[in-house]
């Protein structure tokens, strides 16, 4: 056993050369994914799986998004059989209920997580995302952050910034990384009707969870979205509590990411 005194700048020393080393190789990532939601970590999972170099950012401490508080806080999820592969893949128990299928909120986001952290994704919690990188071509071609308790101060701190060849947009209900790209941007289209950001429509699940997979498309070069801001970005109705959508979403956000890597190989 180790008797040597505890030393806190030894502790110190080991917390901040570990964080350089694993920030250090996310300087030119080849996947940048804003927001831990179900969407965003499905999406991380599958493409660490395949070798690829991939980060999420999550502005809030924890992980999990929407998934933690299941339907008005009871902490459990729906899903139907498309999505029930997905969740089974991270080992989520569901129970079968005439084709729907329930599972624990707590669980699915602690088995989702891990399975993302074990494929190789990293995640940096506390970290938001405020702005893109955009440069020749117009193309979308990394992320600019800040801690989240910087924006949450309201503080005035230079954010940093880091290359990624693309970006998935899993900020959830308010599709932030795609609003910001067309306020910032006066003559971003959008592959919408109206080239706008119009918002989700009210709840009609069928519908919601039907447009989700559909709707997660590359929307500005180099720029996905995937779970619930795909539905915003086309004007899809909500869903409530039913997350197969989310899951699948991320598994489609994952194959467009890989199409936009191949091309800008
Ligand atoms: C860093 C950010 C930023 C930022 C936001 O809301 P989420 O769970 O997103 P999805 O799309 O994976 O899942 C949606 C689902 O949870 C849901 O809300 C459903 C099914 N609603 C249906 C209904 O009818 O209401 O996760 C998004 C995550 C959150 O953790 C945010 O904190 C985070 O993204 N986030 N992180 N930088 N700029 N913006």
């Amino acid at each position: 056993m180790d008797t040597a005194p505890l030393s806190e700048p030894k502790i110190t020393s080991l917390i901040v050369e570990s964080f350089a080393k694993d920030f250090g190789e996310c300087m030119e990532m080849d996947v940048a994914i804003v927001g831990a939601g179900p969407a965003g970590l499905t999406a991380a999972r599958i493409l660490a799986a395949e070798g690829y170099n991939v980060s999420v950012f999550e502005r809030k401490l924890a992980v999990g998004g929407g998934i933690w508080g299941g339907g008005m806080l009871f902490p459990r999820i729906v899903v139907q059989e498309a999505g029930k592969r997905i969740m089974e893949d991270v080992g989520i128990k569901l129970s079968a209920h005439e084709g729907y299928y329930v599972a624990d909120s707590v669980e699915t986001v602690a088995k989702c997580a891990a399975a993302a952290i074990d494929a190789g994704v990293r995640i940096w919690v506390g970290v938001a995302v405020e702005d893109v990188m955009i440069r020749d071509n117009d193309e979308v071609c990394g992320v600019v952050i800040n801690w989240g308790a910087v924006e949450a101060a309201g503080l005035h701190v230079d954010p940093l910034a880091l290359a990624a060849k693309c970006v998935i947009d899993a900020t959830g209900h308010d599709a932030e990384i795609a609003r910001g790209v067309l306020r910032k941007i006066p003559g971003a289209r959008f592959n919408t009707d109206d080239g706008a950001v119009p918002g989700e429509r009210p709840m009609h699940a069928e519908i919601g969870e039907a447009a989700l997979v559909g709707n997660t498309q590359e929307v500005y070069p180099g720029l996905i979205v995937a779970g619930m801001a795909a539905n915003a970005v086309f004007a899809s109705p909500r869903m409530g509590p039913i997350f197969g959508g989310m899951f699948l979403s991320g598994e489609r956000a994952a194959e467009v990411a890989r199409e936009i890597i191949e091309r800008r190989s």
